[in-house]
């Protein structure tokens, strides 16, 4: 049909395909022979306790909603596969790394993390960029952000950073006194602010940005020899922001842009795709590094650890089913498989507990059962039985518990994780506020943006930071001035003329 993308037909595409309609059932299977009236006793009467196609209907519908994502509830889905084009078997034995030319399939999930499942697109927002590898060793995901950084160094802080950029409890309105208070009382936040307020803060769409895994993993061998390293996916489209004025004008015209635009390339055959690639620090070098090699709020400069290539991910597959293949898509960080394990980073390690938790919450104790995430490349055995929704044969006859003397699954000690020595040996509770805030975000400011980007970055964070009391914007401009002074001065500039127009206006345009 003429003006009529792919998104936009999808219902006529499925009529096409479908030809004619078949035979309508009960969930049960029962043919049903009237779907528009309820059982009534006489034209007038009530309804019959006895009709259970109506029951049926109306019992599924009062149970459709899963809970939302507690963060990343808006998101996109998509499938396709990562083909090796580098031997980088000398630091990892990951099996889609295993030769060139090796193909493995994998799911993409892509998304906005502050807003509800309802919310826009192109809000100024961090991406989520999670990749689900199937491999023959089982699911690896690599759950990663479009940015190569984070806010915060210990996860016992984010639900609290979280609930900042969320809703105010009482009016249920977006507050900028809580967002601009937690960041200006936590200045190692400033690195990823100053990101998010840039350009990058606002994506063209989801094919138009990079992913990172942004931890520091740890790669093993085949001789189980362990490297760190961190993950790099580059959009091969190309990068493309968005203005903050148009992202503003399409988050009330097409709340939905990424989404649409993600399924409409896919569905016309522009396959969008992502080159992987790695930076590897040896353990000598990790000791030697003038920062944490484990602080998710720095990058590694690539002058040091340049990008190594891997491979390349294709998406070439839009969803069958929303809600079966996105929404019920569960990410996690500790879905790890031989090649890849944790680094001591603080983060990864809450990060690790986080999601199974919140899976076996939202979506049950067998999610992994669920078709889009279980390990259909791998061959699943183990000796966990029954639980709610088990929908699968439950292993059948094969003996339930270890050891055993039936032929049981049994374990191999080649696949034993690589041992590590951790030298910090005293437990205590240990401040992360601290550790050099600034020095990168100076680089960024300075080395990375171009004049133009600075006046927007400023302008960007001074047009939500005047919606903060002086007390939090004060705070909040002098941790900007400690990476540079000129930031801190430019973003007090903006403020101040704010606020002279708000005093001209009589406090009218204070928002
Ligand atoms: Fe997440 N995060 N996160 N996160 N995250 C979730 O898991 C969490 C963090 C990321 O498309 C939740 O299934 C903690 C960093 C993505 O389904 C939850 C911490 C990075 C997605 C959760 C972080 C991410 C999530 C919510 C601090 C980038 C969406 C629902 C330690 C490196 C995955 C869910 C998808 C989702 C916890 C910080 C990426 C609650 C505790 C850093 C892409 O488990």
């Amino acid at each position: 049909m003429a003006n009529r993308d792919k998104a936009a037909n999808q219902m006529e595409e499925f009529k096409r395909a479908q030809g004619s309609p078949d035979q309508m059932t009960t969930g049960t299977g029962c043919p049903v022979g009237n779907k528009t009236a309820s059982k009534t006793v006489g034209q007038r009467g009530p309804i019959l306790l006895e009709d259970f196609v109506f029951e049926d209907e109306m019992a599924h519908f009062n149970r459709e909603r899963i809970p939302e994502r507690v963060v990343h509830a808006k998101g996109a889905g998509a499938f396709g596969y990562f083909e090796c084009t580098h031997d980088v078997t000398k630091y990892t034995k990951l099996k889609p790394f295993e030769y060139i030319g090796k193909k493995t399939p994998l799911a993409v999930r892509f998304s906005t993390v502050g807003g509800e499942s309802g919310s826009a697109d192109t809000a100024r927002d961090p991406r989520g960029f999670a990749v689900k590898f199937y491999t023959e060793e089982g699911n690896w995901d690599l759950v990663g952000n479009n940015t190569p950084i984070f806010f915060i160094r210990d996860p016992f802080l984010f639900p609290s950073f979280i609930h900042t950029q969320k809703r105010n409890p009482q009016t249920h309105l977006k507050d900028a006194d809580m967002f601009w208070d937690f960041i200006s009382l936590r200045p190692e936040t400033t690195h990823q602010v100053s990101f998010l307020f840039s350009d990058r803060g606002t994506p063209d769409g989801y094919r138009r940005m990079n992913g990172y895994g942004s931890h520091t993993f740890k790669l093993v061998n085949n001789e189980n020899k362990p490297v760190y390293c961190k993950f790099h996916w580059k959009c091969d489209q190309g990068i493309k922001n968005l203005m903050a004025d148009e992202a503003g004008e399409l988050s009330g015209s097409d709340p939905d842009y990424a989404m649409r635009d993600l399924y409409n390339a896919i569905a016309e055959g522009n396959y969008p795709s992502w080159s992987l690639k790695l930076q590897v620090m040896t353990y000598d070098e990790a000791e030697r590094f003038r920062w944490n090699p484990f602080d998710l709020t720095k990058v590694w400069p690539q002058g040091e650890f340049p990008l190594i290539p891997v491979g390349r991910m294709v998406l070439n597959r839009n969803p069958k089913n929303y809600f079966a293949e996105v929404e019920q898509i569960a990410f996690s960080p500790a879905h790890l498989i031989p090649g890849v394990e944790a680094s001591p980073d603080k983060m990864l390690q809450g990060r690790l507990f986080s999601y199974s938790d919140t899976h076996r919450h939202r979506l049950g104790s067998n999610y992994l059962q669920i078709p889009v995430n279980c390990p259909y490349n791998a061959r699943l055995r183990n000796y966990q039985r029954d639980g709610p929704q088990c929908v699968n044969d439950n292993q059948g006859g094969a003996p339930n518990y270890f050891p055993n003397s039936f032929s049981g699954p049994e374990d191999n000690k080649k696949f034993l994780e690589h041992m590590d020595n951790l030298k910090d040996g005293q437990v205590g509770r240990y401040n992360t506020a601290d550790d050099d805030n600034f020095t990168q975000v100076g680089t960024f400011f300075n080395k990375v943006l171009t004049a133009a980007e600075r006046e927007r970055l400023t302008e960007n964070i001074a047009g939500h930071l005047k919606g903060a009391q002086e007390f939090i914007q004060k705070r909040t401009v002098g941790n900007f001035a400690k990476a540079d002074p000129v930031y801190g001065r430019m973003i007090q500039e903006k403020l101040d003329n704010y606020k002279k127009k708000s005093q001209r206006s009589g406090g009218m345009a204070q928002l």
